[in-house]
């Protein structure tokens, strides 16, 4: 009796078995990266997508998200995302600099007047030729879409009023050389590192401050470890980027491309919702713990920063002068 049990229950764990595995084999995973924790709006906005893209296709793709930066640094899940290792990297246009040098018109200091100036353009015709640029170059990489970060601004625990005021500082920046010119051009040191290792820094006085939006001031707890002021020099209005790995992209059918290109663009607009409410949110966190908010004549970080505009704008004349347009 018992033996016949077993061997029905067996049977049928058996056919169980093969009825699993070719919905099992028939899923791709995309694995998505993001240094930011669990909740951070672009986070959202990519497992929103992914549901999206899962349920379009029957669930043969699905998104698993690895959020706060588990998967390495943005430099490393770039290169991880290069070779196929890494389906989606959700980064700052800061790190693809280096991989590809045409993205840098958007990474110069005050390049936009201002964040609405920022998302004309990459909403118009230069944010896409940017977005064909990364996707055309030799790279491997599929460009999404563009997300918001706000603006960049100084964070310290001595007060900067002027360019003066960092003489001396050593200030942690993304890696790129063109963010280091920058700081050393605002009168600090520019110290590059991944932004995972930027708490530790701080605490430990490896570097004297950092600079980047309220949000991320505060959930990556940067504004724990004695920084007191904010000094919102506002120096860089950078987007940030998703990508695909072009390995992955290859190998997706022409609707299910088209698919994800529209959620990806739903992903864009969803995320510019969150972030607009989460500056308001997380500024208010951090005067509540302390912060300073402090207002800074621009015009002396603009004029010292000239030279770095000089030095990487060259190469982009035409488009500055287009991006200068938009209204
Ligand atoms: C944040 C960006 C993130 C960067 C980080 C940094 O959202 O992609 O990694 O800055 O400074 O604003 O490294």
């Amino acid at each position: 009796m018992n033996f016949r049990r077993n061997l029905i229950s067996s049977t049928a764990a058996a056919l169980l078995t093969l009825a699993l595995i070719p919905v099992a084999s028939a899923q791709t995973v995309l694995k998505a990266s993001d240094v930011h924790p669990a909740g951070y709006p672009n986070v959202v906005a990519i497992e929103n997508m992914g549901k999206k893209l899962e349920a379009a296709t029957g669930g043969r793709y699905k998104l698993q998200m690895f959020a706060g930066g588990v998967l390495g640094s943005e430099k490393e899940v770039v290169e991880q995302t290069q070779i196929g290792a890494i389906q989606i990297a959700r980064i700052s246009l800061g790190i693809l600099g280096p991989v590809v040098p045409d993205v840098n018109v958007f990474n110069m200091p005050f390049v936009f007047r201002d964040e609405a100036h920022m998302r004309s353009v990459i909403d118009g015709p230069v944010g896409k030729e940017i977005l064909d640029k990364i996707t055309n170059s030799p790279a491997r990489l599929v460009a999404l879409g563009w997300m918001d970060s706000g603006s960049r601004s100084l964070y310290t625990k001595k007060e900067i009023k002027s360019p003066a005021d960092l003489k001396g500082l050593k200030i942690r920046v993304m890696g790129n050389p063109l963010f280091v010119d920058t700081m050393n051009a605002m009168g600090g040191n520019g110290i590059t590192m991944g932004h995972n290792d930027t708490y530790s820094a701080l605490q430990t006085g490896v570097v004297d401050g950092a600079e980047n939006n309220p949000p991320t001031l505060f959930t990556a707890n940067h504004y724990s470890t004695g920084v007191k002021f904010y000094t919102q020099t506002t120096h860089l209005i950078i987007p940030e980027i998703f990508v695909m790995s072009k390995v992955t992209w290859d190998k997706m059918s022409k609707d299910d491309q088209a698919s994800l290109m529209k959620f990806a663009r739903e992903a864009q607009m969803e995320q510019r919702a969150m972030w607009d409410k989460s500056v308001a949110e997380y500024s208010a966190k951090l005067q509540a713990a302390g912060i300073q908010f402090k207002t800074v004549d621009k015009k002396a970080f603009y004029d010292a920063t000239a030279p770095v505009r000089a030095k990487y704008g060259s190469q982009f004349a035409d488009l500055i002068k287009r991006i200068e347009a938009v209204k």
